[in-house]
């Protein structure tokens, strides 16, 4: 689990914080707990080994840089190891130089092909791409059936593949390519056999599949939350026929932090994108190093901005960020972070992108509904603008004002204050962020 991992690691670093140097008796504790908590988090044992090798040997060199203390220098080197190993940097899909790009898409039964076939199709919607869906499995014709109500849903064509087709595979295929070029889709995009096990006729099936498209892409499919499971039916795949790209799905469920760093590591091959719910729109690209500061538990603030842009006028999100991580936010920027977070859907989704231990759990703790969301917007709505800037001054007489003017009781507007001034105290407490923002990246 994400959570796990950052809170066992947020216990790394607060150890790590408090000492002043880097000894080799608090580094060799430090190194242990971070250890477990990767272990716990299900990351590859082996993969665990490597980190901390590096680890250890980078932070014992002390030219690290001079003007990090010992702990920020473990997080560091923590987090640039941790970004490297999941590929450094964001890797985009490729598409064919001579059209069309054919995606084919492998993986287990479950593990979201079906449903990544439909949001990779929105998301070519987004390029200007004409993308075409189609579904091949010998063994179980009517699997399509379930892409097709997907395309339907999502207004893209689909391709039928009849059981008559099917009699020939390899006619078939061919007359796919055939149909794609001459209709000009781009990308063709192809939804394949899953299994709940591997097998040896389900390899020959995809693989017959694969000579006879020559795709440019071969994505594989991975359930986050199976964890070790995806990871070997992820080296399955590569050895037995070969993969170059990995979708990591249901990373907004339990999913273990461990699977993409083994995945990755296993197969050699980039995770281009993650799913992150049943919806067409889940499907986000994979940033490493957001995937490593999401995992160290800094929260992932920069997805947190991608998705409040989608919705928000994005100078305004930008700036409510960058005040976020500073100490000027004020109840005026509170209320316009209230009226984003309701416009971008659930508060348990934001919360997950936030730094665990940060601002918002106790926001969370007060269980934040939309109807709750709503209640402080109304009560900072009946605040003048000097007590929107410097809550100090709502004294008893002004909040009886405030709690009038808005309709709630006195005692929500307490609440509301003493929340407000906690997520403050808790920010100018959460360094982390801001050391984090503040280290140059040595690579
Ligand atoms: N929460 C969540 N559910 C997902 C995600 N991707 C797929 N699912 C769900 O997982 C189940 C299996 O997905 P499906 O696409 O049918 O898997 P397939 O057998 O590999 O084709 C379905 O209920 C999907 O709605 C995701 O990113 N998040
Ligand atoms: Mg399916």
């Amino acid at each position: 689990m994400f959570e796990q991992l950052s809170a066992r690691l947020e216990k790394v670093l607060k150890f790590v914080r408090g000492e002043g140097t880097i000894t080799e008796k608090n580094m060799a504790e430090a190194l242990r707990m971070i250890r477990l908590a990767l272990l716990e988090a299900d990351v590859n044992y082996k993969v665990v080994k490597e980190l901390i090798e590096k680890i250890q040997s980078k932070a014992l060199d002390q030219k690290v840089m001079d003007s990090l203390t010992p702990a920020q220098q473990v997080i560091k080197i923590l987090r640039d190891e941790l970004t490297a190993v999941l590929g450094q940097e964001a890797k985009p899909l490729r598409f064919s130089g001579q059209p069309p790009s054919i995606f084919m898409m492998v993986g287990l039964q479950g593990s979201g092909k079906t449903t990544s076939c439909g949001k990779l199709a929105k998301w070519c919607l987004t390029l200007q791409k004409n993308p075409l869906l189609v579904s091949f499995d010998l063994k179980r014709p009517a699997a399509q059936d379930q892409l097709q109500m997907i395309a339907g849903q999502l207004g893209l064509p689909f391709y039928e593949m009849s059981r008559e087709k099917m009699a020939s595979p390899q006619k078939a295929l061919k007359d796919l390519i055939t149909h794609t070029r001459n209709r000009g889709y781009d990308p063709l995009i192809v939804d394949t056999a899953g299994r709940l096990h591997i097998d040896e006729d389900l390899m020959t099936e995809l693989r017959l599949v694969k000579d006879a498209l020559q795709p440019s892409e071969i994505i594989y499919v991975g359930d986050a939350m199976t964890g070790q499971d995806a990871v070997r039916s992820a080296q399955a795949f590569e050895e037995k026929i070969g993969l170059t790209s990995v979708i990591l799905t249901k990373l907004d469920g339990d999913a273990r932090g461990g699977a993409a760093l083994s995945i990755v590591t296993v197969t050699g091959k980039p995770i281009t994108f993650v799913g992150t719910g049943e919806k067409y729109d889940k499907l986000e690209v994979f940033h490493p190093d957001r995937m490593a500061s999401r995992i160290l538990g800094m929260g992932d603030i920069l997805s947190l901005i991608e998705k409040a842009e989608q919705e928000a006028d994005g100078k305004e999100a930008e700036e409510i960020a960058r005040k976020l991580s500073q100490e000027e936010f004020t109840l005026e920027d509170f209320r316009k972070q209230l009226r984003q977070i309701r416009k971008m859907g659930s508060f348990s989704q934001i919360l997950k992108h936030l730094p665990s231990g940060g601002m918002f759990k106790n926001l969370a703790g007060v269980d934040m509904d939309d109807r709750k969301i709503l209640h402080f917007e109304a009560m900072i709505g009946s605040m003048t603008p000097r007590e929107r800037e410097d809550p100090r001054i709502i004294d008893g007489r002004r909040r009886l004002r405030i709690a009038k003017g808005s309709g709630r009781p006195v005692f929500e507007v307490n609440q509301l204050l003493k929340q407000f001034l906690e997520m403050k105290r808790m920010m100018k407490k959460s360094q982390f962020k801001k050391i984090i923002s503040s280290i140059p990246r040595s690579r």
